[in-house]
């Protein structure tokens, strides 16, 4: 019985002493809603980031519908358990901000990524690529195929969501220098919800009736954009272009409701996130002028607002979209 004991002790404190090595750094990738294709590649690439480091778990959450009042809930679930680092792509710069300040009050780690957060709300910012970049691309590839110009609308994600609205200014910014023929007759929002994308997409159809190319610059409204073009018999009247995920998108630039797309790699941008959240976790500091480690991703040099850039989009045609298909 003693020896019974006695074994069982040494075992408790031979685990006990063990422990360190199985310690983990749980970094949560919280995303703008569950079930969007643009962030489960990101996960992938989250999950790849935490294999290599070895002691890294990636919780990957977010609520069913991009809002953030339901970003909040996902936020104060995971200071409740600790985590060490939120990394969040956020529905609002603004409304997630408190939860936020909480979880850094009490020693996590919050980075912004994709879609950011207020500076006051996260230590450092992750874009995908220069937003000026992004602004001026999402104009270009439709006046690309506009030689004469007219009628274009953007169906947005969330009316809050940082990123689009941020690129969408930097288009609006654009047009009048670069793209004078072009004319953009209206801003709508489909929430990245495919059934009111879909409805918004009939909407801009129904009310201008010139309308020669939807822009969407979120992967679930240029899906919808695109079969909405292919179900009323409007391929070649109007195009839908915008930002899209190959592999999701294909489909529609064989049938020609799409001339060319463009996006960056969701899976990069996913474990660059889970890097430098990482980076902060084990003592990095973010602070203007500082570099911060993206891991194969190279380095990410902060700007004075603690902002930084991974990489340019590419565009995707018929010359290569079936080989980025297999990828994302
Ligand atoms: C949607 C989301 C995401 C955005 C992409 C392009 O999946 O809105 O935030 O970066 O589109």
């Amino acid at each position: 019985m003693k020896l019974l004991k006695l074994l069982a002790t040494t075992t408790a404190v031979a685990v006990l002493l063990a422990a360190p090595a199985y310690a983990q750094t749980r970094i949560a990738l919280v995303v703008k809603s569950l079930g969007n294709g643009f962030f489960d590649a990101a996960n992938k690439g989250a999950q790849e980031a935490a294999a290599e480091l070895g002691d890294v778990e990636v919780i990957y959450t977010g609520p069913t519908a991009a809002t953030a009042e339901a970003q909040i809930e996902v936020v104060n679930s995971l200071i409740a358990q600790q985590v060490d680092a939120i990394a969040i792509s956020a529905n609002d710069p603004d409304a997630l901000v408190p939860a936020l300040q909480k979880a850094m009050e009490r020693g996590i780690k919050v980075i912004s990524w994709d879609s950011g957060v207020a500076p006051e709300g996260r230590q450092l910012h992750l874009n995908p690529s220069d937003i000026g970049l992004i602004g001026e691309t999402i104009i270009k590839l439709a006046a690309d195929y506009l030689p004469e110009g007219g009628d274009v609308a953007i169906l947005s994600a969330a009316s809050t969501a940082t990123n689009q609205n941020a690129w969408i200014d930097a288009a609006k910014a654009a047009i009048p220098e670069k793209f004078p023929n072009i004319n953009l007759v209206s801003v709508v929002y489909g929430d990245d919800d495919s059934v009111k994308s879909t409805d918004e997409a009939k909407g801009l159809i129904a009310s201008y009736p010139d309308l020669k190319a939807i822009i969407a610059p979120t992967t679930v409204g240029v899906v919808a954009a695109a079969q909405v073009v292919t179900d009323q018999g409007l391929i070649g009247k109007v195009n839908v272009t915008g930002l899209a995920l190959p592999s999701e998108f294909k489909q529609f630039i064989d049938n020609g409701a799409s001339q060319a797309v463009a996006l960056w790699n969701p899976i990069d941008l996913g474990y660059a996130a889970v890097m430098l959240a990482n980076d902060l976790v084990e003592g990095g500091e973010a602070a203007p002028g500082a570099t911060l480690s993206m891991g194969r991703m190279g380095e990410l040099t902060l700007d004075d607002t603690n902002s930084g850039a991974m990489a340019p989009p590419f565009t995707f045609d018929k010359s290569n979209i079936e080989e980025f298909s297999k990828i994302y």
